[in-house]
């Protein structure tokens, strides 16, 4: 069985819309990280950082959102959502599932908060190579990895929609928008987003907040 530590409209979304993807039965632990007392101590024996997302499947706890991905989208291979070792996908899978969280994820961020940067002085580069390198990567194919739809895309599919629609830091791209429309299509999408969305909504996050 699967705990997944969550909180709506957060970063343990992805987390939400894989767990969809693959069909596997969850329950949510719910995580109050919106607390005006902030997360409660007893947290940090599940999350060193008291972050969600984190999971514990059958004892096993797994914390950081790509750790987490690429973990359940492994133990859940007959979903299909990764590329085998030894599939030559494999390497590109692993790149830009890794890649939404250590220079999507920093780089969305500072820019969002307005922070400027050198790019050679930070690991994760220049927020104008981030895009670039997307929008190239995304021209080649339908999907981040090709012509597939992988685990790598919830990853950088959740990236690109909360730069895009939430903190609008990302430039009206078309590729970017037919990407996002593609995933949008997708029943486990529209399935996890919903439930999102009524779990902000019970949690008094609508305030203000345009409904989909
Ligand atoms: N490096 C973590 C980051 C997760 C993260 O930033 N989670 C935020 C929600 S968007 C959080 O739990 N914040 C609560 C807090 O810091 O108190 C991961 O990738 O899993």
């Amino acid at each position: 069985m699967i705990t997944f530590y969550h909180a709506p409209w957060s970063r343990a979304s992805s987390i939400h819309w894989l767990l969809e993807e693959l069909g596997v039965p969850f329950s949510f632990s719910a995580v109050a990280i919106r607390a005006k007392e902030g997360v409660p101590e007893a947290y940090r024996s599940i999350q060193p950082n008291k972050k969600v997302p984190a999971i514990d499947h059958d004892g096993t706890v797994v914390t950081e959102r790509a750790a987490i991905t690429i973990y359940l989208a492994d133990v859940f291979a007959e979903a299909g959502l990764a590329p085998a070792p030894g599939d030559s996908a494999r390497a590109r899978y692993l790149t830009w599932l890794v890649y939404a969280d250590s220079v999507l994820d920093p780089v969305v961020a500072a820019k969002a908060h307005g922070i400027d940067f050198m790019g050679p002085r930070y690991s994760y580069g220049s927020f104008a190579e981030m895009v670039a390198n997307l929008e190239k990567a995304l021209s080649s194919g339908p999907y981040i990895v090709g012509d597939r739809f992988t685990a790598a895309d919830t990853q950088i599919g959740s990236g690109i929609h909360y730069a895009t629609n939430v903190l609008r830091v990302l430039p009206d791209n078309p590729v970017f928008k037919a990407y996002l429309d593609r995933l949008a299509a997708r029943p486990a999408f529209q399935r996890y987003s919903q439930r999102e969305f009524e779990m902000a909504k019970a949690a008094g996050m609508l305030e203000g907040v345009r409904q989909p």
